[in-house]
């Protein structure tokens, strides 16, 4: 029997819990190593950077970021896929990740860390996990934890008095979009998961449904969603399930038209500021106005793949694609900057490329 995966994360992370949910639903054997101070060390001589999962496999190389891992781990083991082979799914299905993964992820860390009560469990979990052994009064490690967080993804991805209910409020809408999805069926695409519901599962499992504060909104005002989580976890690709739907369901034109009326905005806005090397910048979102947000070259290779995929496409997808992105708002923003250059992974080596942070240059 050949060696498990070694998925270095944490049982509280986000990008962590959606690998894992992929990993448990193609059963790809994995174990899971906690990222104590040793360890990250380790994490970041090998892949570059510091985030997790990185996962190590049983050859001996090493691989960061969930989104290009997915798509190796989908050519080693391709049934059933879960990246749709119907090309305009396809495509929506990595546009509607990406939107999951980068834009739930200011909600998932502000009711994490904004909440008093969501910070001290969870610092305690992390400190219990991570760094048992530093040698530091325990209530100290935990203030540390907290003011990281708070200063990177608070204060720092610009969550303030003026745009806290904004980010709330794309908690709450993305949770009435799902609630009426997982009301008619048990996925996003149709009877199995697929990468949209990977990124999806990545703030609702291991934040939103675990996190006291955005537990108990969607235990009661989306228990469809929680029960989803569950289902997503304990999915196994080796137990019959059904087929998949055709074409984009109706119901993912409220997602979509939150992507083309939030995040794909931010994201142009975020490639502008980075071709005009800022580290910081203000956008107004939805009548809100962000100020300072942090320039992200990450996100700039985002976009620059999803041009991408969806220049791929063969013609008559692509016609189909670019009709539903029109009328889903989401054609001009998501051309608004043609052909963005983060100059990250030009040789095109991702998931074993050198990682890039979220927030790294
Ligand atoms: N794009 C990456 C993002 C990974 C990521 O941001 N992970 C977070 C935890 S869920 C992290 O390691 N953050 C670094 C830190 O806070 O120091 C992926 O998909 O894996």
């Amino acid at each position: 029997m050949s060696l498990p995966l070694r998925v270095h994360g944490s049982a509280i992370s986000y990008f962590t819990g959606k690998l894992e949910g992929y990993l448990r639903y193609k059963e790809i054997p994995y174990e899971r190593v906690a990222m104590t101070p040793l360890v990250r060390a380790k994490v970041r001589r090998r892949t570059g950077t510091a985030q997790m999962p990185a996962v190590e496999l049983p050859d001996g190389r090493w691989m960061t970021d969930t989104t290009p891992m997915i798509e190796w781990f989908e050519a080693q083991h391709p049934e059933p896929a879960v990246i749709p082979i119907d090309p305009v799914q396809g495509f929506f299905s990595r546009l509607v990740e990406d939107y999951a993964d980068e834009w739930l992820w200011r909600p998932a860390l502000h009711y994490r860390w904004s909440y008093r009560g969501d910070a001290l469990l969870l610092s305690r979990r992390i400190v219990d996990e991570m760094m048992p052994r530093v040698p530091l009064p325990g209530a100290w490690k935990r203030f540390l934890v907290r003011e990281r967080q708070l200063r990177r993804y608070v204060r720092g991805d610009a969550i303030d008095a003026g745009t806290r209910a904004h980010v709330e409020s794309v908690y709450l809408r993305t949770l009435d979009r799902l609630e009426a999805i997982f009301g008619r069926r048990p996925f996003l695409l149709g009877e199995r998961p697929t990468l949209a519901d990977f990124g999806f599962f990545a703030s609702m499992f291991r934040h939103f449904s675990l996190d006291p504060t955005p537990c108990a909104l969607m235990l009661e005002r989306a228990p469809a969603v929680y029960e989803w989580t569950a289902r997503t976890w304990n999915a196994r690709s080796s137990t019959p399930c059904g087929a998949l739907l055709e074409g984009i369901p109706a119901d993912w034109s409220p997602i979509l038209h939150d992507a083309g009326a939030t995040y794909l905005p931010y994201l142009c806005a975020n490639a502008e500021a980075w071709g005009r090397r800022e580290r910081r910048f203000d956008l107004g979102i939805e009548g809100v106005v962000y100020r300072r947000l942090p320039t992200s070259r990450y996100r700039v290779w985002c976009l620059e793949r999803l041009q991408r995929h969806l220049e791929a496409l063969p013609a008559q997808a692509r016609d189909e694609a670019e009709r539903l992105l029109e009328s889903n708002g989401c054609k001009e923003p998501l051309w608004r900057v043609a052909r963005p250059e983060s100059g990250y992974d030009v040789a095109h080596a991702a998931p074993f490329a050198p990682g890039l942070g979220v927030f790294e240059c």
